[in-house]
């Protein structure tokens, strides 16, 4: 936002508002000129949730998030209690737990097939809920994507027929897309724990939205229909369904310049965290320099905007590297002053031995993944503390 205060009155708001401003909202302010040589005041927007009305745990979670900046990053993987190599839902049981001990500090899920008993994976939403509960329960961090099923054709979500401009409001599929809101605010309305407490959780929904192989991706839909429906989306869940446990991640896929990052961004009311997704540029050691200028540019936008700022998938399949994980992955992010900023970073999930992303017993990189979680920068779900208590 800029303001522009003419001549007379400057002094008075300079002494009066000015001070009040930083008081109430703890705006990030830098007095400036515009083109035409007046003096302007740019400030960055509140430093808050998006949603005003949100838990006190889901707050405190933000409030965490934001203090962690620099100080360390937590380590996430997608499933990682759902399903590994070798295994597929068995209670408490997860790769990264049994190589190191501890179970990672963010879980992710997907949440694609809502409505229906089990997600596109085949995990019944059932199991799904109780697993972030029991993340919830031991102080972990839930996360969901979004895959949502093609809302025109019912294909997969990497059918790319034009589907966005039908569920917009006042369109011929808005009332299925309601629907699926319903399920989605119903879901986690049911994530409670015995105290009823609702578990906070990170919604990134119609993600990499740069790339074109979702129907929600660039070339499918507009910026300006994107943009409408995460609006309408984020606006629908919050205001007309009233859920209040949600934070929420937009993230794009590799980027070049933060013009294009910002091409689809739904705006600052609208997101809690800026994150991008880079498999490829962290695998070797000649693109790393790539990948960390986009953390780079994520941290800058995410700092001008008050927001969190992550690295939301990453990852290196069959982890052939025997230490990638120190070498390559935590030193160039740990020794970037700006990049190190990032709060969180998630692997993809283990599936079987030919689809893997983090480390097994025996497997080349283990030991590596060792040193890695005992890094002190690194930050494991035993690691976390006070995650859901407002400071
Ligand atoms: C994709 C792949 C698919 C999976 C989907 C949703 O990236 O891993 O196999 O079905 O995510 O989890």
């Amino acid at each position: 936002m800029t303001i522009s205060i003419p001549g007379i009155f400057y002094r008075t708001m300079l002494f009066i508002v000015w001070p009040l401003l930083f008081q109430s909202c703890r705006f990030n302010s830098s007095p400036s000129t515009d083109e035409s040589g007046q003096e302007v005041a740019v400030y960055a927007p509140d430093d808050k949730p998006i949603d005003s009305l949100l838990t006190i745990e889901t707050k405190a979670l933000w409030s965490y998030l934001k203090r962690l900046g620099g100080k360390g990053i937590l380590f996430g993987q997608q499933d990682a209690t759902i399903i590994g190599v070798d295994w597929r839902n068995i209670p408490g049981k997860s790769d990264v737990k049994s190589l190191t001990g501890a179970y990672p500090a963010l879980h992710g899920y997907e949440i694609s097939g809502i409505g229906n008993y089990a997600n596109m994976d085949s995990i019944p939403f059932d199991t799904l809920s109780k697993r972030m509960i029991e993340t919830f329960h031991r102080g972990g961090i839930n996360t969901i994507t979004w895959h949502m099923n093609n809302p025109v054709t019912g294909g997969s979500a990497w059918d790319v027929t034009p589907a966005v401009s039908q569920i917009l409001p006042d369109s011929s599929l808005e009332g299925f897309y309601k629907s699926q809101l319903h399920s989605i605010a119903k879901f986690l309305g049911q994530l409670k724990d015995e105290k009823g407490v609702d578990v906070p959780v990170i919604f990134r929904p119609f993600h990499e939205g740069n790339g074109n192989w979702f129907w929600w991706g660039k070339g499918r839909c507009s910026p300006d229909e994107y943009i409408a429906l995460w609006r309408f989306t984020v606006t629908y869940l919050k205001d007309s369904l009233h859920v209040h446990n949600l934070l929420y991640a937009y993230s794009t896929d590799m980027f070049e310049s933060m013009e294009q990052y910002l091409e689809r961004y739904p705006g600052n009311d609208w997101t809690d965290v800026l994150g991008c997704e880079n498999y490829w540029d962290f695998q070797s050691g000649s693109s790393i320099s790539n990948g960390i200028a986009q953390l780079r540019m994520l941290v800058t936008m995410a700092k001008e905007r008050n927001k969190i700022a992550a690295l939301t998938e990453c990852g290196f399949n069959g982890i052939p590297v025997k230490n990638w994980w120190t070498q390559f992955l935590l030193k160039s992010i740990k020794e970037d002053s700006l990049a190190r900023n990032i709060a969180y970073l998630m692997v993809w999930r283990n599936t079987n031995r030919k689809q893997y992303y983090t480390p097994f017993q025996g497997q080349k990189s283990a030991a590596d993944f060792m040193a890695f979680e005992k890094d002190t920068f690194t930050l494991f779900e035993r690691d976390l503390q006070g995650v859901y208590k407002m400071k």
